[in-house]
This record gives structure tokens, C-alpha cells and sequence, in this order.
């Protein structure tokens, strides 16, 4: 079954909430990119306004230490999905994006080696779960309450930014075209400290201790739940909430367990995990595993 009309469009093989439009997008790809740039690319629902927080937190004192009440979005704003209308171009430097496109619908110069690219990965039975739920919650998105059809339309790439396995294979394939740091939010969540200090590295900002402390404190699931710049508590007015969700739901790895049966694990086994070990990625799919 093909998604909904009314809530995707398809431009050049990918998926799109209609909340963006083909004018907008396609303009992307002339947009100037400047060296100090810096992007969060994901799939949908693998940590990107947790790594949008960690950025922030990392480049803006006062975001940090609180004396600045300016919500992450506005901070870093999506790249395709322009939902306030920013001018990209009056944004102070260094510039922030976040981003759902696949690497081939990205501006021209960030595919020769301009800006910096943040990628994270998160293991696709947490990314298919947090998805389903995230389904539910935010009224931009199809809502499928039937687990089974949602696993289906997934695994087919019939949801809003297309296949997992075709957007994370394909960043990490044209690794090479890119200045770019790859992460998964398994190891932010086992180690997040060593996650700050590898993207304030990438992003040539030095912090000391105490500063680091400070952002792997706020960047904690707890933290950022409680804080209202962090949590997309007010949504934008063309996104809405259909019942009381959360963009923080669970914040765990293996929540999958509470939800998929084993016959549903399996099935999604057989379409998905032969063609994952070709990943350079290793995925843990449980909170205890070791990384
Ligand atoms: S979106 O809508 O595509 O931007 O969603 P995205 O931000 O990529 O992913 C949402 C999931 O990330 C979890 N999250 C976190 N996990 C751990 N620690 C922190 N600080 C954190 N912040 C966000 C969020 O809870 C969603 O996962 P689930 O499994 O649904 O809880």
C-alpha cells in the first residue's frame, strides 16, 4: 500500500512531508554551503534533536549556561522541511541545519567537501519503533496504529524519508564526498561524554572540563526533557501534537522488545539484517550489550 497523499510527496525517489514543497527543495541544491557550516543528517528518528541539542550546547555559551532562552530549532533550523521561513543566508556563523535527505539531495558543495556533516545511525528495530510512535503523536505524519502494517510500510520504504537502509547506506558509501563525522546513538548513549568530545573535535571548538561536563549533563534523556528549549515542547503551528506524545519518548536502546513480537523480529531479520552486516556499523540492540 502506497503512503498516504496527504501526508508524503515523492521527489527524485524520496519521501517528503507535505509540509515542505518541491520549489523548496529543489532550490537546495545551488545553496551556497560556507566552510563553517555545520549539518545533522539522519534518518528519522535516530537522534537528531538530540545531536542538534549537543551542538547547540557545545557552540553557544549561553545556551550552556542557561543565560539564553532561544529554542534549538531556531538555533539550528531544518534544512528542507523551512517550517518558519528562515532566510538561511541571514544566519549568524557558524551556520546549523538539521536534515532528513538523502545524501544525494543535498546542497552541491557540501557534496564537494564544504561545511561538515554530523551522520547518526541508530539501530532500525528502536529507529521502526520510535517511528510508529512518533506516528501517532505528531498530526504531519500518517498515522498507522496497526504495528504490523507500520512494520511493513518501513520495511518497504513506504514512509516519509523512504528506506533506513537506503539512506544510511548511501551516506555511508559516499563517506568520501564528504567532510563528515559518522555517529550512532547507541554510543552517545553508552558513552555520551566521548560523543561530545568527538563532535567538538569535528567542529573545532575546544571546551574545557567543566564545559563538557556541563553539555553532557543538559544532553542526558532526563535533562533535556526538562528543558523547554530541548524538547519541542511548543511545535511549531503547522505541526501539532494529536494526543499527549512526546519528541522525548523513551530515550533507551531495545525498547523494540517491549513492542515487536518474534515472529515480527524475524520477518524484519530476514529483509533487513543480511543486508546490514554490509554496514560498517556495528548496531547493539539492547542496552546491555557491549558497544
Ligand atoms: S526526529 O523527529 O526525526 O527529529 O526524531 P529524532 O530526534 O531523530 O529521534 C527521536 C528519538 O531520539 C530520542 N532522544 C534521546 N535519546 C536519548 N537521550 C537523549 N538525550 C535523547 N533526545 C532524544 C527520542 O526519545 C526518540 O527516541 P524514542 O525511542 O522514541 O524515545
Amino acid at each position: 500500500m502506497e503512503p498516504s497523499k496527504e501526508y508524503v510527496f515523492k521527489y527524485k525517489g524520496f519521501y517528503f512531508g507535505v509540509i515542505t514543497s518541491v520549489e523548496h527543495i529543489a532550490s537546495l541544491e545551488d545553496f551556497e554551503i560556507k566552510d563553517s557550516d555545520i549539518f545533522v543528517a539522519t534518518y528519522p528518528k535516530s537522534g537528531t534533536v538530540w545531536t542538534q541539542n549537543i551542538v547547540n550546547l557545545i557552540l553557544h555559551e549561553g545556551h550552556r549556561n542557561g543565560t539564553e532562552n532561544v529554542e534549538n530549532i531556531d538555533r539550528m533550523p531544518w534544512l528542507e522541511y523551512n517550517i518558519k521561513n528562515v532566510d538561511f543566508t541571514t544566519l549568524p556563523s557558524p551556520r546549523t541545519f538539521a536534515t532528513h535527505l538523502p545524501y544525494y539531495l543535498v546542497p552541491r558543495d557540501l557534496r564537494n567537501r564544504r561545511g561538515r556533516v554530523i551522520y547518526v545511525s541508530r539501530n532500525p528495530k528502536d529507529v521502526m519503533v520510535s517511528y510508529y510512535h512518533f506516528s501517532k503523536y505528531v498530526s504531519t505524519l500518517e498515522n498507522i496504529p496497526d504495528f504490523n502494517l507500520f512494520m511493513e510500510r518501513f520495511l518497504a520504504g513506504k514512509v516519509l524519508a523512504s528506506s533506513w537502509l537506503d539512506h544510511v547506506a548511501g551516506w555511508y558509501n559516499h563517506a568520501e564526498d564528504f567532510n563528515i563525522l559518522f555517529l550512532t546513538y547507541e554510543e552517545m548513549k553508552k558513552d555520551l561524554r566521548s560523543a561530545v568530545l568527538k563532535i567538538c573535535k569535528f567542529i573545532g571548538k575546544e571546551l574545557n572540563e567543566e564545559e563538557v561536563d556541563s553539555v553532557v549533563r543538559q544532553a542526558t534523556f532526563e535533562n533535556m526533557r526538562k528543558d523547554p528549549r530541548a524538547n519541542y515542547e511548543n511545535l511549531p503551528d503547522n505541526v501539532t501534537a494529536r494526543d499527549n506524545g512526546t519528541f522525548l519518548r523513551k530515550g533507551t536502546i531495545g525498547d523494540w522488545k517491549n513492542i515487536m513480537t518474534v515472529a515480527q523480529s524475524e520477518k524484519f531479520d530476514k529483509v533487513l539484517k543480511e543486508k546490514i552486516k554490509n554496514l560498517p556499523i556495528k548496531f547493539i540492540w539492547d542496552i546491555h550489550d557491549e558497544m
